[in-house]
């Protein structure tokens, strides 16, 4: 077979083991022909089934064996191919020869994932988002195995076991899945105070992202940047997406789990089937090693982040999506990551998170994927040549020749052999270490408050007002009466204000707590300074029978706006307007709800049955509450006039063809409208 050439060596490589069955005899793994599938080799047509059926053995041994354990953490993920192109070189920083020369194309696998829920959870869970990426780079794989939020919870690894047990479903009866809302999750956050920050970041609206396509990614840990000549730069790696940073209300999320619970996946599925590729930038943040201590936070604790307007983000490049998988299992489940897996010129700090990272991730593949070979798998093979003395172990596929398999040898010259860092072989960074073996935290670890009321102090209204819902919807879930207690108090150090406003909804009053006093703010850190854009927004258009004649325009001009109207109407088939006109519907109003959508268009006021404008109703309302764009035109416009929502902000309804598409789009791309009366 000729090699396929697409330009990604990646691609190429998978081709090798692409496998198409279509068209195919059916046959034993063993390559013999099957000639009966539906039936078992019996003693006599109603006898029992033989033991020498090599068939129905092997069909259901492989079958009950097609499971394997999922993540521990980061089980319900989605991944897609693509490609990271370099705008500016970043030599001055790194040798990652990926990072050289502006142009240079790296091929990628991303994975996206929820972190607490199990492999078959709803996807709109309040919680962190996973970002890993793989750089299929010349020099091995790189992974940047990120986050979409830019702190974590706790500051040294040794405590991630005890974080995900309380995190996770309670032991004794395993709930509540995919969600924090519950007591030993809110015990930890009370007892381990560490994690204020973090927490902060996952009861705002970064945990209940819109899309994986409109989140942030974030290294977290400080990891090293090291030149040609050896210099050191510590850096934090940012992935900033071209669509903007948006999220859904938290009523939403919660019923789209309901509606949709693979809504994230699908969206992304979706936008790259259609060719609505994701683009996200790439950038550091740099801090020479000179000027480790020059902040008033430990660069090296993970629970704090770099502000942006004190420490820049450097744009260095661009990744963009554009090939969804092939195979779920083969490729999105088999991918292994790892921050240890680094290029010459990227290096690790001494962040006692990461340092604990640098042995979990491995140590999962083994009993995830069953053994020592996992690099192996298409999926996780490097693109360029991979030679060591490392043999055997389960599921092998390597036929390594020759009978040398150690090193130093004579045998075979010497080889594999270790090449200098010259020839590119990497050599860890020398950072000089005098210090006494300890069990202990630095004393610079110690600020837990500072940065969660930064956080705070950055928010805008709106933000604010989700956050305290959020923490009250949380607490409120949990029975403990002292662990709502606890939390509301360790939150009064962030900020008064939001203790008490939580505590009022929970008919509890904190006291006698000292607030930390930092004035400071990141206005990067609020979602209402994001891009603002129209593009892939999903718009449902309410339609009955005899609709106006302007309508295809108005609809081609919201698609050339770069939205999509999606037809909604109470019968499947097609809507006729009054031209005799034919608009094929794409739901009803039993397979598509307002919350699956960015936007609604009321185009009518009835339909073909009386169901039309109830459902209508509900759907306008719902949309309304969760502060989306509404448009209406034509007869759709009494409907919305019925409702009292004409005139409030983000609604449109008396303007009518371009002028209508203009502003209804500029609607869209503001996405929400909080200053709405409800
Ligand atoms: Fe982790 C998976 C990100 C701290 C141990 N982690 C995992 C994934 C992401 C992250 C995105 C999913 C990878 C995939 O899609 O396959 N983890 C982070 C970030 C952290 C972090 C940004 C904070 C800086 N993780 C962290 C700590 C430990 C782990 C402190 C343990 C010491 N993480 C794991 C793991 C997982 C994992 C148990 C589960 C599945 C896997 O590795 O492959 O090893």
């Amino acid at each position: 077979m000729d090699k396929k050439v697409t330009g990604n060596s990646k691609d190429e490589q998978l081709e090798e083991f692409r496998v198409d069955d279509q068209g195919q005899a059916m046959t034993t793994n063993q390559g013999l022909k099957i000639s009966e599938d539906e039936f078992s080799l019996k003693a006599g047509e109603r006898g029992p089934t033989l033991i020498e059926d090599f068939h129905f053995r092997e069909k259901m041994t492989h079958f009950d064996h097609e499971r394997i354990p999922e993540r521990v953490v980061h089980a319900r993920g989605y991944a897609a191919h693509g490609e990271f192109e370099l705008y500016e070189s970043a030599s001055e920083f790194t040798k990652a020869k990926f990072l050289q020369t502006p142009g240079t194309k790296t091929p990628v696998f991303v994975r996206f994932s929820t972190v607490a829920g199990s492999r078959g959870s709803g996807e709109l869970a309040r919680d962190a988002r996973g970002f890993a990426t793989k750089f299929y780079t010349e020099e091995g794989n790189y992974d940047l195995v990120a986050n979409n939020i830019p702190v974590f919870f706790i500051q040294d690894a040794i405590k991630f076991p005890d974080l995900v047990h309380a995190l996770k479903p309670e032991p004794h009866n395993e709930i509540p899945q995919a969600a924090s809302a519950h007591d030993t999750f809110w015990d930890f956050v009370a007892n381990n105070q560490e994690s204020a920050h973090m927490v902060m970041w996952t009861m705002s609206d970064r945990a209940i992202p819109r899309s994986f396509r409109m989140m942030e990614g974030f290294g977290v840990n400080t990891f090293r940047f090291i030149n040609e000549a050896g210099k050191s730069h510590f850096v934090k790696f940012h992935w900033k997406p071209l669509l903007g940073t948006h999220s859904v209300v938290w009523d939403e999320a919660q019923k789209i789990n309901g509606k949709d619970p693979d809504f994230h996946r699908r969206d992304l599925y979706d936008a790259i089937d259609n060719g609505d590729y994701p683009e996200y930038e790439f950038g550091v943040q740099l801090i020479a090693e000179e000027d480790e201590f020059k902040f008033d936070f430990d660069i090296l604790d993970p629970t704090k982040l770099w502000p942006e307007e004190e420490i820049p983000v450097k744009i260095l490049g661009k990744m963009t999506l554009n090939r969804n998988v092939d195979n779920v299992f083969a490729e999105t489940e088999q991918v292994a990551f790892h921050p240890g897996s680094v290029v010459p010129g990227i290096d690790f700090s001494n962040d006692p998170l990461l340092q604990g990272r640098l042995f979990s991730y491995t140590d999962t593949q083994l009993i995830r994927l069953g053994g020592p070979n996992f690099h192996e798998l298409p999926i996780n093979r490097p693109v360029c040549p991979f030679h060591n003395n490392q043999r055997d172990g389960y599921g092998r596929q390597s036929i390594n020749v020759g009978r040398v398999s150690y090193h130093k040898n004579s045998l075979a010259g010497n080889t594999p052999i270790p090449v200098s860092e010259a020839e590119g072989g990497y050599s860890h960074y020398q950072e000089k270490i005098d210090a006494r073996k300890v069990r202990a935290r630095s004393e610079s670890f110690k600020d837990h408050f500072s940065q969660a009321r930064l956080f705070w102090n950055s928010m805008s209204n709106p933000e604010k007002e989700h956050i305290i819902s959020a923490f009250s919807f949380e607490l409120g879930k949990c029975k403990e009466l002292t662990v709502r207690q606890q939390v509301l108090e360790m939150f009064a150090k962030v900020d008064l204000d939001l203790s008490n406003k939580v505590a009022e909804n929970l008919g509890l009053v904190v006291q006698g707590v000292t607030t930390t006093t930092t004035t400071k703010s990141s206005p990067a850190l609020s979602q209402l300074n994001t891009f603002m854009k129209p593009h892939t927004r999903k718009i449902a258009v309410l339609v009955g029978e005899g609709f106006e004649e302007d309508l295809p325009t108005i609809l081609a001009d919201l698609k050339a706006g770069g939205t999509m109207p999606e037809i909604v109407s109470d019968h499947h088939g097609s809507v006729v307007g009054a031209d005799g006109t034919l608009l094929p519907v794409d739901h009803t109003f039993l397979t598509a709800d307002s919350v699956l959508f960015d936007a609604v268009y009321v185009a009518s006021l009835h339909g073909k049955t009386a169901m039309f404008e109830k459902e209508a109703t509900y759907f306008i309302k719902e949309a309304y509450a969760h502060f989306k764009p509404i448009g209406a035109t034509f007869s759709g416009e009494q409907l919305v006039d019925n409702l009292h929502f004409t005139g409030q902000a983000g609604v449109l309804s008396k303007e009518s063809g371009k002028s209508f598409v203009d502003s209804f789009l500029k609607a869209i791309a503001t996405h929400r409208f909080w200053n709405r009366a409800v």
